[in-house]
């Protein structure tokens, strides 16, 4: 049988290039000279796509542009890169990378929160700048006593959640529903979540419904000794008001590995002493990416052999072969 016909948003990890490679005809979008003479000519062959959080979006144009399309099969378990209704119209499923990340991604989190809390970068240069000769470093916040705030208690939130157990601190959480299997006190909203929180833990997925729900209200409540933590996505924050609010005393610091326009971080971000900044490396082990590169493999795999998607969103039905 003629192998399908995929085509790949941008370069991807070594193991799902030499992959998909041998088992499809890969057509690599970020090296066709003429994107449109390419689709005049092949649309009708491309049946599967893979995306990635961090190469060319799959917009709606696109998917119309494919007739043939069946599949999206996306690196990343965030996955607002890809336009879900306009697949979900044309009965396209697409699929991301759940769950093989999560603990990879918790306990970086864990690692941000005390990087930020106890200012570990600072105190790193302090020592190599030689300024220890001169002072002991300053006195800095701790996590004894304190309430950790968790916006979008998901898998990863939940694995958070777990670890922080193990501190002694108090945790809280905030969704669009109460979780009755989870003892953690609840808020509806961002802002009561805030008010009850010293440190603010952000895991939510992006995409327009939180854009922006971090918020000037958000970091007032928060308040003048709180924390900020943001591994969910850029966008969930609004990044003007938290770099007036890290520089007016509105809140202490934040740690974030997520931005609004990666990799450009705002050069006044990076100008604040009270922030740790990360470029983007919650999951960033070679041993998680290749978890992560291998599930979109078997996601396309899986459904061109007619077993069904391993690891559909719940966005796009799944229709019957
Ligand atoms: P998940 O299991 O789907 O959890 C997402 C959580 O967010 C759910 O508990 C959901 O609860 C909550 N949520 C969704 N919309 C919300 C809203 N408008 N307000 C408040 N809470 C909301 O996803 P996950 O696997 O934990 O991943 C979460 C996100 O982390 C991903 O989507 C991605 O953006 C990010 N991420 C970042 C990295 C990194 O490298 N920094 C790595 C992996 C993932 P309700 O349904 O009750 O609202
Ligand atoms: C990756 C992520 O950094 O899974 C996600 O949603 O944000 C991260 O695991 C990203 O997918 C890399 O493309």
């Amino acid at each position: 049988m003629a192998q399908a016909e995929i085509l790949m948003m941008g370069p991807m990890l070594p193991l799902v290039m030499e992959e998909l490679g041998r088992r499809f005809v890969v057509h690599r979008l970020w090296e066709l000279a003429d994107e449109g003479a390419f689709l005049a000519a092949n649309a009708g062959r491309i049946r599967g796509i893979a995306a990635a959080v961090s190469r060319a979006p799959v917009r709606a144009s696109l998917i119309d542009a494919l007739p043939a399309l069946e599949i999206v099969a996306n690196f990343g378990v965030g996955y607002e890169n890809v336009d879900v209704d306009a697949a979900a119209r044309r009965g396209v499923v697409v699929t991301n990378t759940p769950d093989v990340l999560t603990e990879e991604v918790a306990d970086l989190t864990i690692g941000l929160v005390i990087a930020t809390v106890r200012r570990i970068p600072e105190a790193d240069r302090y020592l190599r700048e030689g300024r220890w000769l001169a002072a002991p470093f300053a006195l800095t916040g701790t996590l004894r006593g304190r309430t950790v705030g968790i916006l979008g208690l998901g898998r990863i939130g939940r694995a958070v959640a777990t670890r922080l157990e193990a501190f002694g601190v108090a945790i809280a959480y905030c969704g669009r529903n109460r979780q009755p299997d989870m003892a953690y006190a609840y808020h509806p909203d961002a802002v009561s979540l805030a008010k009850a929180s010293d440190i603010l833990i952000v895991v939510t997925p992006g995409g327009t419904e939180t854009r922006g729900l971090v918020d000037r209200s958000v970091l007032e409540a928060l308040g003048r000794d709180g924390v900020l933590i943001n591994v969910g996505r850029g966008t969930v924050v609004d990044e003007p008001a938290l770099i007036a609010a890290l520089n007016d005393g509105t809140i202490a610091a934040a740690g974030l590995d997520v931005f609004a326009d990666e990799p450009r971080v705002p050069e006044a971000l990076i100008a604040c002493p009270n922030t740790v900044l990360l470029p983007h490396v919650a999951s960033a082990s070679q041993y998680t990416r290749n978890a992560m590169g291998q599930l979109v493999v078997d996601n396309l795999v899986a459904w061109f052999e007619g077993r069904g998607p391993v690891t559909p969103v719940t966005e796009t039905p799944v229709p019957a072969r």
